[in-house]
């Protein structure tokens, strides 16, 4: 399904000038605004393979229709997403989910939709029908070397499908834990896990990096063997150079505070990227900045001060991509609302006048330094994004582009109601 230029064009004419009048107000009051919207068009979120269908739990999946029967279809819905936000140019696929049959017309398609192929992942955390071994016990922690061999091969194939398809990182996100006290020995249990990784490490090209995962629990219900930022840093920083955590904003137990791990693990330079979504209770994948969208402002307050510090490239030097599961709204409209959330909280995050918060931090000036914050977080910067999409040749109003053109609907005519896409 292919957007029409001129469609979309007669879209934004209808709104310009409302959109022109909100952009000139709000830009008398940004210092050097060119300079922000450059950064809002560099700035590039990979979507998800696994979240273009409705997802659902053990009690159920209530399926949306026109959904993508196969990757060729993924990859053009995210050519959608693209084509209408400009900010959604890669995709992220999971393995074997997505195995890319035919590799050079993968490239080929996903080149068509402007798109790149961001962090591969990897899944030993179910059992695929044509598997020997279980994981039922774990992977790389298992006590059978056998598993924990299996599991290593398993990775690097996909290293191997992410190399054909240009992409340059590998995600490792393990379920492996325990359910109950005394099912596991914690010790065993990460040195198995940690030199199963160095072999996966030690397959990886120079040129590429490996993001270790935590979470706290789900599946597992007792313990689980990369289950939170410190044990992620003790792998990546085992493993070597090549090796980052991964923050997944969902894996944290609750009231955790996540912007204080962000800045040390990016001060310690072993942040390699993100997993975007947000939560209320557990790892619920809900829309980015839905229910905690100041937490979401504070983790990107702590991004941009600490990759200035290090002189760190916002767009290319962390992965920014989105996890996430749709289980009531439409998949394509709850990725556009994450990314615009996305977009905005950067944006307030650079507005933040860091020389007069430095000053007043050491002024020990605690109701300024809030004032400096909320005045950020409290601007209504959507014309500015807006306008990013507007010079990028996207829409002003994706969302409602994407239901006044009735995209969904034209995708259950062409691909039926029923059909439920491979994924979560
Ligand atoms: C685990 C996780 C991981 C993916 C999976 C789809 O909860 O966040 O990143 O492999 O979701
Ligand atoms: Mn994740």
């Amino acid at each position: 399904m292919k957007l029409e230029k001129h469609k979309l064009e007669k879209l934004n004419q209808s709104i310009l000038k409302e959109h022109q009048r909100k952009f000139d107000f709000l830009a008398t009051d940004i210092k050097d605004v060119e300079s922000v919207i450059k950064k809002l068009i560099d700035f590039q979120i990979a979507i998800p393979s696994w979240a273009l269908g409705t997802g659902g739990t053990r009690f159920g999946r209530f399926a949306g229709g026109g959904e993508p029967r196969s990757l060729e279809e993924k990859i053009e819905d995210i050519g959608l997403l693209h084509a209408l936000n400009k900010s959604s140019g890669a995709i992220s696929l999971h393995i074997p989910w997505d195995i890319p049959e035919n590799t050079s017309s993968i490239k080929t398609l996903a080149a068509k939709h402007d798109l790149k192929f961001d962090a591969m992942n990897s899944n030993t955390f179910q059992d695929q029908p044509d598997q020997k071994l279980s994981y039922k016990f774990g992977s790389m922690q298992h006590v059978s070397k056998d598993v924990r061999k299996q599991a290593i091969k398993h990775n690097i194939e996909v290293i191997k499908y992410g190399i054909e398809l240009g992409s340059k990182a590998l995600t490792v996100w393990l379920s492996d834990g325990s359910c109950f006290p005394g099912q596991l020995n914690f010790r065993r249990a990460f040195q198995n896990t940690l030199e199963s990784l160095q072999e996966v490490y030690a397959a990886l090209p120079d040129d590429w990096k490996m993001f270790v995962e935590y979470k706290a629990y789900e599946p597992n219900f007792y313990s689980t063997t990369v289950g939170d930022w410190g044990q992620s840093l003790l792998y990546a920083s085992k493993l070597g150079a090549k090796a980052y955590t991964l923050v997944d904003l969902g894996h944290h137990l609750p009231n955790a505070n996540i912007e204080q791990i962000v800045s040390l693990l990016l001060m310690e330079g072993k942040l390699g990227g993100f997993h975007f979504n947000d939560s209320k209770y557990g790892d619920d994948d809900l829309t980015v900045g839905s229910i905690k969208p100041y937490q979401l402002f504070l983790i990107f307050n702590e991004l941009i001060e600490g990759m200035d510090a290090k002189g760190m490239n916002h767009a290319n030097d962390l992965a920014w991509m989105i996890d996430a599961s749709h289980n009531v709204k439409d998949p394509l409209e709850d990725l556009l609302q994450s990314v615009e959330a996305i977009m905005i909280t950067y944006v307030q995050a650079l507005l933040v006048d860091r020389k007069k918060l430095t000053d007043v931090q050491n002024n020990n000036d605690v109701v300024t330094a809030q004032e400096i914050l909320q005045h950020a977080f409290r601007t209504d910067v959507r014309a500015l994004v807006a306008e990013s999409r507007l010079r990028s040749g996207g829409a002003l109003n994706p969302l409602s582009v994407y239901r006044t053109e009735k995209l969904r609907e034209n995708l259950i005519k062409q691909r039926g109601s029923k059909n439920i896409a491979i994924g979560l």
